[in-house]
């Protein structure tokens, strides 16, 4: 067992940027690093009642369309929920936490995407103080080939039914956030899939060792 404090480490990435198979192999080098697998969490969701939350984020509403500070305040409630019930519980054992999104996803998607990053900041502010991942993996991707590869896979919910600046002004914001901090590590997912793989192996080698 490594006796290296646990850590909270994020995958983000817009959508079909490869995240899923970044968790797993992420996962794997954790559980050889530490002889333990890391506490997995989702967002949104992640907890019974951020899952309910989850739902109602990604599904249409034709009736009552969610609007976007709602979505905002629904995005943090989730989050708020997964923190107090799974994710510092975990950290305080002493158990290594691995996250498929977290805040950067609302900074980029909400604050970029939706133009409200005054409200992110601020709800960001009081839902998690000064509480941050220790190293976040970015799977960069071109909105364009992201979106057709997430709709190979069947229909696509409301907001990858986005228009395409919507997703080109996250991936800018996601951009200049791991620029202007070293805790988050850029990973050019337009490559082939072992490629992408070993960018992120070397990253956890330069990062976690
Ligand atoms: N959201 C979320 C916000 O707006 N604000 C927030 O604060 C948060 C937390 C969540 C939605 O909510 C939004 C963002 C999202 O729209 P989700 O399902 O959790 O939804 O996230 P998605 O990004 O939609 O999940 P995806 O499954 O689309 O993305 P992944 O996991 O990155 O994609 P993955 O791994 O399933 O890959 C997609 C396909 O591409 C292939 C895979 O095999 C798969 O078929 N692929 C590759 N093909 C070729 N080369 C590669 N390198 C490949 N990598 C993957």
């Amino acid at each position: 067992m490594n006796n290296t404090k646990a850590k909270f480490i994020v995958i983000e990435g817009l959508e079909g940027a490869g995240k899923s198979s970044a968790v797993a192999l992420v996962n794997a080098y954790i559980t050889r690093l530490t002889g333990e697998s890391p506490v997995c969490t989702r967002e949104p969701g992640g907890t019974p009642l951020a899952e309910k939350m989850r739902d109602l984020v990604k599904q249409a509403h034709p009736d009552d369309p969610l609007c976007d500070t709602a979505e905002c305040l629904l995005l943090y409630a989730a989050r708020a929920q997964l923190i107090a019930n799974v994710i510092q519980p975990a950290l305080s054992q002493g158990k290594w936490v691995l996250g498929d999104r977290h805040n950067l996803s609302s900074l980029a998607y909400q604050g970029g995407g939706r133009g409200l990053m005054p409200l992110v900041n601020a709800i960001s502010e009081v839902t998690l103080g000064d509480f941050r991942p220790d190293l976040t993996l970015y799977l960069d991707i071109d909105p364009e080939l992201g979106l057709a590869r997430a709709a190979k896979r069947g229909e696509l919910d409301r907001i990858e039914q986005q228009a395409l600046a919507f997703f080109q002004r996250a991936r800018q914001t996601y951009l200049s956030l791991a620029h202007a901090d070293p805790s988050i590590i850029v990973i050019d997912a337009s490559q082939d899939l072992a490629a992408v793989h070993r960018d992120i192996t070397s990253a956890l080698e330069q990062h976690l060792c």
